[in-house]
């Protein structure tokens, strides 16, 4: 049914004043801002498997949302309808950029050629559904945690024909994104940890990721893919220990397996909360080791401890994450997805629309507070300050190659050197955010 959304009309800009639930505030795509427009900036994405798959199921209920693509007909002529109704919805909320898993977008088989035909028949209709509307494909990604075969891992399995089998699923993924004018191929590691060490060999499954690592950057290589390989951390969920917990346990891996430069981050808001970190840490972390790839952007609830995503709502979570990446460049080949889903309550189809308003208002609200944030230079400077010792004859002395240990001793005695304690002046600081709130 191509007309589910066919109440709602393209969504525009009206501005701060406008009381129309279905128009932007503050999301004007054509403003610049910081030398681009925010369409640029942004680089906006909805995801397919939150906004068109998820049925509102929770771990205590089952489906909530009756849309037409939902029912129990024939699953491929479901899925070209909600193939349909997606860019539809696309093309009126305006995120110039989606994402989605294999899974999604087409139903499995009754074996793995029928599930492949499955996925080529609508990626050939989602190639020329992009041809028809323009929009673009941020990243393509394999689903190898949902099916029960994934339970024990999908490449940290004990067994090896689970391993295979996503590794073929994974190919015919990344053909797709190829084929498909993708920016970006993302691993979420899904099943890759463990619940268990009692029947667990970590580092046979530690091996066996990192030759799947290799496996994908050499196929990446093979087929002149020139987009960025990303894995998108997260510290559990579903399983009690994942081996891409946070930027930094990623980071260590991909570096273990030689792959740095190759594989870069997917950061998740949510995932970061979950990790005991927070959105602007994660990012930070990432953007200091040259791995900031793409953005995943919604929240967490203080109140419940699970990945709620939920979609961002306030500015004061974001603006030192924006900070980061809009001082630093920008997003790059990346973007920023809205894995983000509605609450189960929310059943209409307008609500799929407030939700990614709200969103990218939120975002461009503040993005226009860290425009003004960048340009009045209170934090480098204040951070340059508190460093600027390190320039100093000391500061040079302790990198000096012939400096050692022994001899720093030396000049700690001959010098008398007895530091001072300085305040961090974090309430002053926080104050002066404030003010761009
Ligand atoms: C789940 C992840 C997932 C990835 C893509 O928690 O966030 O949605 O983004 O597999
Ligand atoms: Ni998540
Ligand atoms: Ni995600």
């Amino acid at each position: 049914m191509q007309d589910y959304f066919k109440n709602i009309p393209e969504i525009k800009f009206e501005g701060e004043n406008s009381d129309n639930p279905l128009a932007f505030k503050f999301y004007d795509e054509n403003k610049t801002i910081l030398g681009k427009s925010m369409k640029e900036h942004f680089r906006f994405a909805t995801c397919y498997w939150h906004t068109f798959t998820w049925p509102g199921l929770d771990p205590f209920g089952g489906q909530t949302f009756e849309r037409p693509w939902m029912g129990n007909a024939d699953p491929i002529k479901m899925a070209e309808q909600k193939l349909n109704c997606a860019f539809d919805f696309f093309t009126k909320i305006k995120t110039p950029f989606f994402c989605f898993h294999d899974r999604d977008i087409a139903p499995e088989g009754s074996n793995y050629k029928e599930t492949q035909k499955n996925f080529m028949h609508i990626i050939d209709l989602m190639e020329y559904k992009i041809e028809e509307t323009g929009m673009k494909l941020l990243w393509g990604t394999a689903n190898a945690f949902s099916h029960k075969r994934y339970m024990s891992g999908a490449s940290t399995n004990p067994d090896p024909e689970v391993f295979a089998y996503k590794a073929a699923q994974v190919k015919d993924c990344m053909d797709a994104t190829l084929r498909l004018g993708g920016q970006n191929y993302v691993l979420w590691g899904g099943r890759e940890g463990y619940e268990t060490i009692l029947n667990t060999d970590m580092s046979k499954e530690m091996d066996n990721l990192k030759r799947f690592l290799e496996l994908v950057v050499n196929y990446k290589h093979k087929i002149g893919f020139k987009g960025q390989i990303l894995i998108e951390p997260k510290p559990h969920e579903p399983t009690k220990h994942q081996y891409d917990f946070d930027s930094a346990a990623c980071l260590a891996f991909i570096r273990k397996a030689g792959l740095e430069g190759e594989i870069k981050l997917n950061i998740e808001a949510n995932h970061a909360t979950l990790s005991g970190h927070n959105y602007e840490h994660e990012i930070a972390y990432a953007i200091a080791n040259d791995a900031l790839g793409s953005l995943d952007i919604n929240r967490g609830d203080t109140l419940i401890g699970w990945d709620t995503d939920q979609f961002p709502n306030n500015p004061a979570d974001l603006i030192m994450a924006f900070y980061f990446i809009f001082s630093n460049g920008g997003l790059g080949n990346g973007g920023l997805n809205f894995d983000a889903k509605i609450r189960r309550q929310s059943i209409d189809p307008e609500d799929l629309f407030y939700a990614h308003i709200g969103g990218m208002d939120v975002c461009a609200k503040t993005l226009v507070a860290v425009e003004k944030l960048i340009d009045d230079n209170v934090i480098p400077k204040f951070i340059k300050d508190r460093y600027s010792d390190w320039d100093g004859e000391l500061g040079k002395y302790i990198h000096n190659k012939d400096s050692s240990l022994d001899s720093i001793h030396q000049r700690v005695i001959d010098n008398d050197i007895d530091p001072k304690t300085r305040s961090g002046r974090q309430e002053y600081l926080e104050n002066i955010i404030n003010k761009y709130l």
